[in-house]
């Protein structure tokens, strides 16, 4: 038996079906067991949880490189490294603060290309309505435009933090679907804020981006982390906000497993301080996509991935109390 950094004697296996309570990080040996994410417990029952994280395997939309459906598998497994305990430099288990499940994945028929939409949009709905709150793995970025209209349809419009090498508002008036162009579609269907929205780490060109404020990855290194929290809080203020997190924000060097990398990004460094600084803002959910194994080397894209959704618990909550 091994005390976790709390002291308590939880070490076992299987956590993801085994554990009683959603409560607590859990210790289990990183190369075994069974994969949750963070090795929560797995389950379809959302009463009285507080977040639902769910994969949704789904890369039909990409422009170039596919492979972001094995996304949720791996961001699972590489979750296992970080489930012993809080996240370098945070101090609070998040799961005493917060009852997270893994909700399994989104069903999906590959066959039916047009109904996908939907079929994600009612999968995120069937979270919201239980009164949790989603963090889904994708799957390429497409999948933020069916997972943002479920939460519009209970927020209004969403000030979107947007982590990506791309703005992906390209401008697109057929009903294509597209993972570069699919927040055109959400600006113009008045689900995403313009004017509270921020967009991190770009570094493509795009002559309209519909009003959306860029702090753009040369801007990032030439002004550092500090001032890019500065911005997005100032952008965003108080109002419901929606965060999504492509992981090709990330220069290629710390997150090669993806579909379309674009040298000169951020760090992980600067991306993991920045999100870090955001606990002020409303955020009702987020998503982490594009993670694409195939291209990966030693799994770095996605313990990326992983710390980061493992960093947003904890931002999102430093100044709760434990539940237990
Ligand atoms: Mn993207």
């Amino acid at each position: 038996m091994t005390k976790s950094f709390d002291g308590n004697n939880n070490w076992g296996t299987d956590h993801a079906i085994t554990r009683d309570s959603v409560y607590g990080l859990r210790i289990e040996n990183t190369h075994s067991g069974i994969l949750s994410f963070l090795r929560t417990k797995y389950s379809k029952d959302l009463n009285d949880i507080d977040v639902a994280v769910t994969g949704i395997p789904y890369d039909l939309a990409v422009t170039n490189r596919p492979g972001t459906r094995f996304g949720p598998r791996v961001v699972r497994e590489a979750s296992a490294q970080l489930a012993w305990g809080p996240l370098f430099p945070w101090e609070h288990d998040p799961l005493k603060r917060l009852a997270v499940v893994d909700y399994g994945d989104c069903d999906i028929d590959q066959g039916n290309p047009h109904e996908i939409p939907k079929q994600i949009e009612d999968h995120i709905d069937g979270i919201l309505e239980k009164g949790a709150s989603s963090i889904s793995i994708g799957g390429d970025h497409f999948i933020t435009l069916p997972i943002m209209r479920a939460y519009a349809k209970r927020h209004g419009p969403l000030a979107m933090v947007h982590f990506d090498a791309h703005s992906d508002t390209w401008s697109e008036e057929t009903n294509r679907i597209d993972h570069g162009t699919m927040f055109y579609h959400g600006v113009k269907e008045g689900i995403i804020d313009p004017e509270h929205s921020v967009q991190i780490g770009i570094r493509t060109h795009n002559s309209d981006p519909l009003g959306i404020k860029w702090l753009d990855a040369n801007w990032v290194h030439e002004n550092g982390p500090g001032k890019a929290i500065a911005e997005a809080n100032k952008i965003v203020g108080d109002h419901p906000a929606y965060l999504t997190f492509d992981i090709d924000c990330l220069d290629p060097a710390f997150a090669p497993g993806t579909g379309t990398p674009v040298v000169g990004g951020l760090t992980t460094y600067q991306a993991r301080t920045i999100l870090g600084g955001l606990g002020g803002i409303d955020f009702k959910g987020m998503d982490m996509v594009e993670v694409a194994p195939q291209y990966d080397v030693g799994d770095v894209t996605a313990l990326a991935g992983a710390t980061l959704i493992m960093d947003y618990l904890q931002m999102r909550t430093k100044n709760l109390p434990d539940k237990v």
